[in-house]
């Protein structure tokens, strides 16, 4: 890093509702990457951030400075498209347990490297993990593989993929955080350029039961994180789904997968099998 700052300087600029310019950011993100930021203070510039929000060109760079905390996997090799999904996070949303064999079996690869619940939602490795067995910590060289043999793989996102929203998602869950546009985007989106999906769909979640309750902040998500993917040239989508009940039947980790068994097999709930047939051809 060139320039020093006084991350007290940023809180209080940010506070105050001023947008910090771009060696700042990578400043602030790699130092509290490095531990040279503390926790707290991180959580008062987080906190900041939810109530003044961040200018376009702030976004750019503190999603940029996120991925660039980490190495970039190539994933051109697997030998054919490949294309991921994410949601913003829902109760009882199962539906990467069957969309992601299902659009494996169409021929394109699905390299979905999931994270941990966040709030009251549930993850995807939270859930997997309820198979005896199952492991969530894939090396990179194993994810590759299985993507290339089956054209599936759900994994963890390995410790080198952008530490910093490792940091600071973490840090978000516990501070009361989470509901921001620009730090909702810039955590999913510096994970999925980071993992090198040629194309993504974005599942974003509205209702009670989202982070996202109202329509027009689903679609400022959804908008955002689009032009974040786009820029980075990575095909980017996003649909807008109803979060006001819990989707299918079940929620908690080992009921979800065995409801997801059941739809694979032909059975499920009419809800579930909707949106994933419906996210399934978009991918
Ligand atoms: N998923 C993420 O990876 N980050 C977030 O901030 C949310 C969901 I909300």
């Amino acid at each position: 890093m060139s320039a020093d700052f006084d991350v007290v300087d940023l809180i209080r600029a940010k506070r105050g509702g001023h947008s910090l310019p771009a060696e700042a950011v990578a400043w602030l993100i790699d130092a509290y990457t490095h531990g040279r930021v503390a926790d707290e203070q991180m959580s008062a510039y987080l906190m900041a951030v939810v109530w003044r929000g961040m200018s376009p060109s702030e976004l750019d760079r503190w999603t940029a400075a996120m991925i660039d905390s980490g190495e970039r996997l190539d994933l051109a090799g697997v030998g054919r498209p490949t294309v991921d999904k994410h949601s913003t996070g829902g109760v009882g949303d199962k539906v990467s347990l069957v969309l992601v064999p299902l659009v494996a079996a169409c021929g394109v690869a699905v390299p979905q490297l999931s994270g941990r619940g966040l709030g009251h939602t549930g993850g995807t490795l939270d859930k997997m993990e309820s198979i005896p067995g199952w492991r969530a910590d894939l090396p990179v060289e194993r994810m590759r593989r299985q993507l290339t043999e089956i054209g599936a793989v759900i994994c963890a996102a390995g410790a080198g993929l952008a530490p910093a929203d490792r940091k600071l998602y973490a840090l978000r869950d516990v501070t009361g955080t989470v509901e921001s546009i620009p730090l909702i985007a810039s955590s999913i989106m510096s994970k999925k350029i980071a993992e090198g999906t040629s194309a993504l769909l974005l599942d974003v979640k509205v209702g009670s039961g989202a982070f996202m309750t109202s329509l027009d902040d689903a679609r400022e998500l959804a908008r955002t994180m689009v032009g974040l993917g786009t820029a980075a040239g990575v095909r980017t989508e996003a649909v807008l789904t109803g979060m006001d009940h819990p989707l299918g039947r079940t929620a908690g980790n080992a009921l979800e997968v065995a409801e997801a068994v059941d739809t694979l097999r032909g059975g499920g709930p009419k809800d579930l099998v909707e949106i994933t047939v419906a996210l399934a051809r978009v991918m």
